[in-house]
């Protein structure tokens, strides 16, 4: 008979075991449409997988940073995905496009925001706030709707785009200075309705509590911290123990778990745990650095074992100009001098600025419009002006930068 002691020292340790296992991942590979990986123009990628036209199997949506959704429709099988192009999602008769114009691809999730029984599409924007597109019964969308809390306020993370005033607007919040790069409907509490996580780029992740119902969401205006950094993507149980956990891309290019160590209702959890590493989406051919994640979580191959989807901006650094003369070397070299000054005193501007306005940003803005002069500063206008003459004659005798919002998927060994 197996003591007592002997079972528990068992268990834990094929715990550790399924753990462990659970954890190893397989290097990520380009999804490819023919010859040619999938490339998000002008960088990044926002992936999730969904079967869309409901044909039973899976497809691969791709949020990009125009802020429009691809529909890669699967033409393989459950095993074996595959993907001929894409059409772009629409929505109330258009495309399917929120205005983001900064920093990331939109990031979509598809989820019954409202329980009325009909899939919307759910995602944010770098002005700052999340935006819903509603579902018909027929799986069409209706035209977005940014969301509110129960003030009647943007859902933000302390900074918006109000586009009336066609600038940015700073709100207090306590906890962040950031906007909400990206949304994830998700019941935290577990009281049967969608509560908001939100991810600023900076300041990690925020919750906001759904204080109404399943059919009449309506949100708190208190930003919950919830985790340090990087980005909550994918509300998943990661590791089978009944808790879902959250799997977040990352600015540094990583990929990352954070296991629920809390109860259900009462989520709580500990630090990162990196399941790939950044260097994993190094561009093997052109050496090009990753940039930042954005990861689906899905069983991918169909083979009972959740993978992950990554978008991210591959930046690939070209090779130098060939044979600069002498002259030329001169120039570039006075050039990038010069570059580097503009910036350190506009840094400088900037930074005198922050402590004359006291870091009222609104007062920063204005100031920055009206070209305050400051003493001991050059003047902030002639500074921008001056950059944008240096650059464009800089960029000719510099190495070329080319990016990519590429895919990639990495099963679950
Ligand atoms: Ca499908
Ligand atoms: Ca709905
Ligand atoms: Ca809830
Ligand atoms: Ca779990």
């Amino acid at each position: 008979m197996i003591s007592k002691n002997r079972l528990i020292t068992v268990v834990l340790m094929a715990g550790l075991f399924t753990s462990a296992l659970a954890q190893k991942m397989g290097t990520p590979t380009l999804i490819r449409v023919g010859d040619n990986a999938i490339d998000c123009k002008p960088s990044y990628a926002g992936p999730t997988i969904y079967d869309l036209d409901k044909d039973g199997l899976q497809d691969l949506i791709v949020g990009t940073f125009n802020g429009r959704f691809r529909f890669y429709k699967n033409t393989g099988s459950e095993k074996v995905p595959s993907f001929e192009g894409f059409s772009i999602i629409q929505a109330g008769g258009a495309d399917a496009e929120i205005h983001n114009w900064c920093c990331t691809a939109v990031s979509p999730q598809f989820v019954d925001f409202n329980g009325d029984g009909n899939i919307d599409l759910l995602c944010a924007s770098f002005a700052g706030y999340p935006f819903i597109f509603y579902g018909n019964n027929d799986g069409s969308f209706n035209e977005p709707v940014a969301l509110k809390d129960k003030s009647g306020n943007y859902i933000t993370l302390g900074y918006y785009w109000d586009y009336d005033l066609e600038k940015y607007k700073f709100v207090t919040l306590g906890n962040a200075e950031d906007k909400v790069d990206f949304v994830k409907a998700c019941d935290w509490d577990n009281d049967g309705d969608f509560d908001l996580l939100l991810t600023g780029s900076d300041y990690g992740v925020k919750l906001r509590i759904n204080e109404g119902t399943k059919t009449h969401p309506v949100f708190g205006t208190e930003n919950i911290s919830v985790l340090p950094a990087h980005f909550a993507d994918a509300i998943i149980d990661w590791d089978g123990d009944g808790l879902w956990d959250i799997i977040g891309g990352s600015k540094n290019g990583g990929v990352y778990f954070y296991k629920n160590v809390g109860v259900l209702g009462a989520p709580k959890f500990g630090d990162a745990e990196c399941i790939l590493e950044p260097d994993e989406f190094v561009d093997k051919i052109n050496g090009g650095k990753c940039g930042i994640t954005q990861v689906a979580v899905a069983d991918y191959n169909n083979d009972g074992k959740l993978d992950l989807v990554i978008g991210n901006n591959n930046i690939i650094n070209k090779p130098m100009p060939e044979s600069l003369t002498s002259d030329q070397i001169k120039e570039r070299d006075l050039l990038q001098k010069q570059y580097n000054e503009n910036a350190k005193d506009r840094t400088a501007y900037i930074e005198t600025l922050r402590i004359i306005c006291k870091d009222d940003h609104e007062k920063m803005n204005e100031a920055i419009n009206e070209n305050l002069r400051i003493r001991g500063h050059e003047d902030y206008a002639k500074l921008v002006k001056e950059r944008g003459e240096i650059w464009p004659a800089l960029t000719k005798l510099i190495p070329k930068r080319e990016t990519h919002g590429y895919v990639w998927v990495s099963l679950r060994q």
